[in-house]
């Protein structure tokens, strides 16, 4: 090889050895981006990953706080044989289960500030598939033509009532149906109910949590639409149930002896275990002849029982055949809204049997003590629509994770009428939004302990 020659293959040598540096650093600066934006790509989808793995964990501490509640109310309302549970037997709010905690909403009507809690008694409300016309009519702010409408809908036939809707009436709107002629199965069924609307159902309450929330009180610059005059005007969801079903037995589960059919033994036999032996004859005479009696009230009256022999015979006793009672007024736990609804009885008498319902007469089931407060005309008038047990009950259950990531909300209709008690109705609420105060999602969420948050809102409730 000649020099030059030499000197060129050097050259070419050297200009290999000196462009392989660089191509390597930029083939692996490459690499490294490459990598580099691999990492952060995965490092985000693992992000969402965790996030949606912690929100699934949160919905199924939430679901299972929620079937924790369901089963602390089934268990709560076992055995307890029309009585209604005393309000210091059951926690009704933050009351931790597991991963979470629920509540136990129920709105009072008194007060549209303070959320309230426990259990609603579905016979302390009307029922809507027994409560005559005049009966509805007694609601609040119920038009005319309601009450007929209902009857006409829940009746058999197919008989206009002055004021109601048959079929002819439905299949004419927009969006047509039949009249259903059968009995309601849900409250909210009467939405299907000419001329009831959502406002005569739920008022303002969109979220339905009994109390006034902003959105309910900003005339229409949200929904719901209100008034804007710093009062939750309500509905009568509240006040109103399909449920309400008593058996016709004593409370421990024997048969009541129907004193309007009863043999003269029988009679004569249920009498004894409340009057004494002198008594007995004039008192036994007077139910043989005073036949038919409208309701034990009446019997009580009429046959010149003292309170204490009546308070003694009141559950032992019926004026009816049959094995249920559906729709019977609870005097003991009904509202005053509810109560006013009852024939016969104006503003001052509820306010007279409110002020003389003694305390804990939910759980005793004594009715002897309407006797007292009211007259015997209007005891009477109210015989047959009152009782003093209680079968049917429904909860709206709040449940949240403990870090505040998820809750839920349903409401629950629970039969008692049988051991053990079964849910009959269930509806998630879940969509209405979170409705207890917004400070425990945040708190929760900002890493308070379920513990902490639930004690600091215990002391806020007492
Ligand atoms: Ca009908
Ligand atoms: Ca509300
Ligand atoms: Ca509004
Ligand atoms: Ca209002």
């Amino acid at each position: 090889m000649s020099t030059r020659a030499r000197q060129l293959d050097t050259s070419s040598d050297s200009g290999r050895r000196g462009r392989a540096p660089g191509t390597v650093l930029i083939v692996t600066l490459w690499i490294l981006v490459v990598l580099a934006g691999m990492v952060l790509v995965l490092a985000r989808s693992m992000r969402v990953e965790a996030i949606c793995s912690a929100n699934s964990l949160a919905f199924e501490q939430a679901a299972a706080a929620e079937q924790g509640a369901i089963q602390y109310v089934l268990a709560g309302l076992d055995g307890l044989n029309g009585q209604v549970p005393a309000e210091t037997d059951l926690l009704c709010y933050g009351v931790q289960v597991g991963s979470g905690a629920f509540w136990l909403l129920r709105p009072d009507r008194e007060d549209d500030r303070q959320l309230s809690y426990g259990l609603a008694d579905e016979a302390a409300k009307i029922n809507l598939n027994t409560a005559t016309g005049e009966v509805l009519l007694g609601l609040p702010e119920m038009m005319a033509d309601v009450p007929p409408a209902v009857i006409d809908w829940r009746d058999s036939d197919s008989d206009l009532t002055a004021g109601g809707a048959e079929s002819e009436y439905y299949l004419l709107l927009a969006d047509p149906y039949e009249c259903k002629n059968a009995p309601l199965e849900t409250v909210e069924e009467l939405l299907l109910v000419r001329l009831v609307s959502r406002d005569i159902l739920f008022g303002e309450d969109a979220n339905r949590n009994g109390v006034l929330d902003d959105n309910e009180n900003d005339a229409d610059a949200s929904e719901p639409p209100d008034d804007s005059n710093g009062h939750l005007d309500r509905g009568i969801f509240d006040l109103v149930t399909v449920y309400s079903r008593e058996p016709n037995a004593a409370p421990d589960g024997s048969p009541r002896v129907n004193v309007n059919e009863a043999q003269s033994r029988e009679l004569a036999r249920v009498l004894a275990e409340a009057v004494s032996e002198e008594r007995l004859p004039r008192i036994f005479d007077r139910a043989r002849r005073g036949r038919p009696f409208q309701s034990t009230l009446d019997f009580y009256y009429r046959t010149g029982l003292t309170p204490e022999e009546f308070a003694l015979l009141a559950d032992r006793i019926t004026t009816r055949g049959g094995r249920n009672y559906a729709g019977l007024l609870n005097v003991n736990t009904a509202s005053r809204e509810a109560l006013l609804c009852l024939p016969g009885l104006d503003e001052s008498d509820v306010t007279a049997l409110l002020a003389g319902r003694p305390a804990g007469v939910a759980q005793s089931g004594d009715i002897a003590w309407v006797t007292e407060v009211l007259s015997q005309e209007k005891a009477v008038a109210i015989g047959p629509y009152i009782t003093t047990r209680s079968y049917q009950f429904s909860a709206d259950l709040v449940s949240i994770s403990a870090d505040g990531r998820a809750f839920k909300r349903c409401r629950i209709v629970v039969d008692a009428t049988q051991s053990p008690p079964r849910v009959i109705y269930r509806q998630d609420l879940t969509h209405l939004g979170w409705p207890l105060s917004p400070d425990i999602v945040s708190v929760l969420r900002s890493g308070v302990s379920l513990e902490e948050v639930l004690e600091a809102t215990r002391q806020e409730v007492q």
